[in-house]
């Protein structure tokens, strides 16, 4: 019986974070540090030729100020993956052409930030204008203007032959030949926005280098150790060199999953021998992180009159800006995570992802997934509205089921042939039954007012738990004279609860109380290796490290007592904190830890590592109800249902926390947020004035259920939570939307007047 695991033990970091006390990268400065501020261009597509500092260097406080003659163009990519990363290098730390409204052009480093800040307005900078391309299509199209002109290295993307950053194109089946057969096809075409993570600790870090002449970089990141040797290869140091902490993070959602900052300031640390530190406004947010990929998803899927399922294509296009981190992957899993769903005999998955001079695209949350789940979820109920079926019927009939298997991740993996995914613990029969219930499902309640229509929707979602064969982490267990133990991890713990669900895991796997685990992560110095925290992969993955050396401790101590006791070590009970004989002879942790360590005098310390071959996908189904103002457009979401699978849940409260934080993000990307990018490159609206996230006073009425199953290769049974539920969000709302007025938005956000003229144009039509 799980006694830590499924509880919800207090949040290891609530104490300190409800205290305010400094935690966080910037809590902490080093003496003599340097504010580094980024001189960004003005224009989308320019050649850098000249920069001259003079005046900005006069600027009392002003240190210095680099730009491309002052560094190496060392190609490389700036996401955050294992090596040799799926990603093209297309990346120089500081360009020699600006590619977007907001590329690097000048860094300066001064004293205070407002010497720095006025030092940028001094830079005076020669550029060569270039023609700009923005629109995705027209770049696809083009050659003679191509945004990298040097040739991607590994030939991931081709830069330096077009403008063409990912591109994918996987068949099962034949989807071509199947549609012939089929009674009714159906093709509709769907828009994405660009939308940015608007996590509240924005990009920041430091770098200093210490008396033993190593770069110490504390910085907000997923990916402490890409980082590292990401870091060498620019730095062109040795990677013995550099040391990466992570304190606390305040949230992630994938814009740090890849270098922003980071090389900046170790580049200055290291130059000016001073420490250095460099925070990204808010207005840098939008404009100089990463945003979720823009799409244009067509969707074409052939059916027979009973609603069978016979052939499904989708086609992505897709825009990454002006760099390709994560194009193909991102897009990758717009169709691997999505299409599985409905696992027809012929599928065809397309993918065309543009370079553009737009701000750049990259990892956020759901990682491609929002993006064709929206599609899907929507076509579905487009299919089932030509096919006069019941929406939920049509999805009850197609949807996947323990055992089955999804051929099409097996040919697509991770920039590699994946491996064949089989179903092997589903509760998503169980999640529909409960979230229709929980909906009201079939029984409309009435309008709130006599001009508001209501209506009803749902979608189905899937993910997955870390990658297959890719993912691995290490933990480190190691018992202290108290009974205690240190468990380090590389996992890296952005808020979202990693750390507590670990200790969790590891108290249950020794028989220890939950506050006898000391968790450190991440440092590279001291904690094991991990990739990091994405692809929903640390509770799964990680989770499976640290169960393994808990397991090898136990197995340790266990082998001293059963000589010391002469039993079978196999024959101990490690419980509530004590360690028990057959016969009944007992010790507590603490004793044996004093037996251990002063007489047998060793130090029982265990290391494992941990990969899996499989992802398995966590499941949702998401509800909702909401109610449309036919004079404004305006949607309101009054209820919003989501059933989750995520198998064995560890911590009930932060798993749900998880599934309603997902909501949050998804309610936004439905129906208020997108990065508007006029024709020139240029963001419309880089703040939180006219970008607009949810906030409490937002939320509709949440109904969460986490549905348990048990997943064979998943520490305690448990898979993944952290982005499935933020999937399904936009299509239950559109789709709700839909129910009540009758016509659909193709194109998210839902926005009141996107909706109004839409009800327009069926009124006139
Ligand atoms: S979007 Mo996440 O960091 O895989």
């Amino acid at each position: 019986m799980n006694k830590v695991v499924g509880t919800n033990v207090t949040k290891i970091d609530a104490v300190k974070l409800a205290r305010g006390e400094p935690v966080f990268t910037d809590d902490h400065r080093p003496p003599g540090m340097l504010y580094a501020k980024v001189l960004r261009s003005p224009h989308a597509h320019a050649r850098i030729l000249e920069v001259d500092a003079t005046a900005a260097l006069a600027v009392d406080g002003v240190v210095d100020v680099i730009w491309h003659r002052d560094t190496r163009p060392i190609l490389h990519t700036r996401a955050g993956q294992s090596y040799p990363e799926p990603s093209p290098y297309d990346t120089v730390m500081m360009p020699e052409k600006a590619r977007f409204i907001g590329d690097r052009v000048a860094v300066v480093a001064a004293e205070t930030l407002i010497a720095a800040e006025r030092a940028l307005d001094l830079i005076e900078v020669k550029y060569e204008v270039l023609e700009a391309v923005t629109d995705m299509d027209e770049a696809l199209r083009r050659t003679d203007l191509l945004i990298h002109e040097t040739p991607d290295p590994r030939g991931i993307s081709q830069a330096g032959r077009s403008n063409l950053a990912a591109h994918i194109d996987k068949q099962v089946g034949d989807v071509d030949a199947a549609l012939k057969t089929c009674d009714l096809v159906v093709e509709r075409t769907y828009f994405l926005p660009k939308v940015q993570a608007s996590h509240i600790e924005p990009h920041v870090s430091m770098a200093w280098v210490d008396e033993d002449d190593r770069l110490i970089v504390r910085t907000s990141t997923q990916i402490p150790f890409h980082l590292r040797r990401m870091l060498a290869r620019i730095l062109e140091i040795p990677e013995a060199r550099i040391r990466v902490i992570k304190p606390r993070v305040g949230g992630g959602f994938g814009d740090k999953q890849e270098l922003v900052v980071e090389d900046l300031v170790s580049f200055l640390a290291l130059r000016l021998r001073r420490p250095v530190r460099l925070e990204f406004t808010r207005h840098e947010e939008l404009v100089a992180a990463r945003l979720r990929h823009s799409q244009r998803i067509v969707m074409t899927t052939g059916v027979m009159k009973d609603g069978t399922i016979v052939a499904n294509r989708m086609h992505v296009t897709a825009d990454t800006g002006a760099y390709g981190s994560h194009a193909l992957t991102v897009q990758g899993n717009t169709g691997q995570k999505v299409l599985p769903m409905y696992p027809a005999k012929n599928i065809h998955f397309i993918v065309d992802c543009a370079y553009t001079n737009n701000p750049i695209s990259g990892a956020f949350r759901g990682y491609g997934a929002p993006q064709g789940c929206f599609a899907l979820e929507c076509h579905i109920d487009e299919v089932a509205r030509e096919l006069g079926m019941d929406r939920l019927e049509l999805r009850k009939k197609n949807h996947i089921r323990l055992g089955d298997t999804d051929p099409l991740s097996a040919k697509l993996g991770e920039g590699k042939e994946g491996l064949v995914r089989v179903v092997h613990s589903t509760s998503l029969e169980e999640c529909i039954v409960r979230g229709c219930e929980a909906i009201g499902w079939g029984d409309k309640r009435p309008p709130t007012q006599p001009y508001f229509k209501r209506g009803l929707g749902m979608a189905l979602a899937m993910q997955g738990s870390g990658i297959a064969g890719v993912d691995w982490g290490g933990a480190t267990v190691k018992l202290n004279d108290d009974g205690s133990v240190n468990l380090t991890v590389g996992a890296t713990d952005i808020g979202q609860g990693s750390d507590t669900v670990l200790a969790q895991l590891c108290a249950e796997e020794l028989g220890i109380p939950y506050d006898k685990v000391l968790i450190l992560s991440s440092d590279t110095d001291f904690t094991p290796f991990d990739v990091g925290a994405y692809a929903s992969s640390t509770t799964y993955v990680s989770g499976g490290a640290v169960v393994k050396a808990a397991r090898r401790l136990r197995e340790q101590l266990a082998g001293l007592l059963g000589t010391k006791w002469e039993c079978d070590p196999g024959d101990l009970v490690f419980s509530e904190g004590s360690v028990t004989e057959p016969r009944g002879r007992s010790m507590t942790m603490q004793d044996v830890a004093l037996f251990a360590l002063y007489e047998a005098k060793i130090q029982p310390m265990a290391t494992e590592s941990h990969m899996s071959n499989e992802s398995p996908p966590p499941f949702a189904a998401q509800f909702a109800d909401v109610e449309v103002d036919t004079e404004t457009g305006q949607v309101f979401v009054r209820k919003f249902v989501s059933a989750v699978d995520c198998g064995t849940v560890v911590h009930p409260r932060l798993a749900e926390g998880q599934v309603e934080g997902a909501v949050a993000q998804g309610l936004g990307y439905a129906l208020w947020e997108e990065v508007l990018v006029d024709r020139a490159g240029k963001v419309l609206n880089p703040h939180f004035l006219d970008y607009k996230i949810a906030t409490a006073l937002d939320m509709p009425e949440l109904v969460t259920f986490l549905v348990e199953t048990s997943e064979p290769s998943g520490p305690y049974g448990a898979k993944a939570a952290g982005e499935v539920p933020i999937d399904g969000p936009a299509p239950a709302i559109v789709n709700a939307i839909c129910d009540a007025v009758g016509v659909r938005c193709y194109r998210i956000p839902a926005t009141p007047e996107r909706v109004w003229r839409a009800m327009k144009e069926q009124e006139s039509s």
